[in-house]
């Protein structure tokens, strides 16, 4: 019998403006990669690694979206399928900031109820051009009953642990509810197609995407 290399198959999410960094973040969090230009996300693309949390093998999928708005009707429908959200803005562009509760809008019509949710604060290495304060931002994020983290995908600074903290919630709130199966489907009924490849192991990272015109993708079983 083939058994897993994991316990529990993670979802998570990027969502937020086109250029706050969410697929720097992605880089960074699961290949140690930083991208110095910005190559605008087409649709959605995905990334996995796999994690140890508190003796747990974690196999966390993560989408990165498309924050242009143009991409929204095929972004939307990854949502209900996320068991976790990371909404970025960037700390150095006070109009990404003012489009947060227009995210956090989306994500509320979109995701299930007990969806985590965690707002970060992108470029914290771009002090010196600042828009947003922390405590603006952090009291915000409590108004809302979310977490909030400043990090930098450029100098590596607390890039892990909202990714780690949002596994964690996640992985107590299933505890409590059914565990997710993994082999589910997403309907897609706009012009999406996937391709993928995979190099498994510890820290490793599979990699993907959805740009043409499939009406289902069975998304973790075609990569897995
Ligand atoms: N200084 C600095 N620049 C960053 C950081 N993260 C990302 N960037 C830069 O910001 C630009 C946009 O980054 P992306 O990761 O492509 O942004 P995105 O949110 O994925 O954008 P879309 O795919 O269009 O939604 C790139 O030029 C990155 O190099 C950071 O932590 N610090
Ligand atoms: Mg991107």
């Amino acid at each position: 019998m083939i058994s897993k290399r994991y316990d529990h198959l993670l979802r998570l999410l990027l969502v937020g403006e086109t250029g706050v960094g969410k697929t720097c973040l992605l880089c960074r969090f699961s290949s140690d990669d930083f991208i110095s230009s910005h190559i605008s996300t087409i649709g959605i693309d995905f990334k996995m690694k796999m994690m140890d949390i508190d003796g747990q093998t974690v196999k966390v999928q993560v989408w990165d979206t498309a924050g242009q708005e143009r991409f929204e009707a095929i972004t939307k429908q990854f949502y209900r399928r996320a068991q976790g959200i990371l909404l970025v803005f960037d700390i150095s562009s006070r109009k990404s900031y003012e489009s947060v509760p227009r995210w956090l809008k989306l994500i509320k019509e979109n995701c299930k109820e007990h969806t985590v949710v965690t707002l970060i604060g992108n470029k914290t290495d771009k002090l010196e051009t600042r828009q947003v304060t922390f405590l603006e931002a952090q009291t915000f994020a409590d108004q809302n009953s979310i977490n909030f983290y400043e990090v930098s995908a450029k100098d590596r600074n607390n890039v892990d642990k909202p990714f780690r903290d949002v596994c964690r919630a996640v992985l107590q709130h299933e505890s409590l509810t059914e565990p997710e199966r993994e082999n589910t489907s997403i309907t897609i009924d706009t012009q999406v197609q996937t391709e993928g490849s995979t190099q498994e192991g510890p820290g490793t990272s599979v990699v993907g995407s959805a740009t043409s015109s499939q009406t289902q993708a069975n998304w973790c079983c075609s990569i897995s």
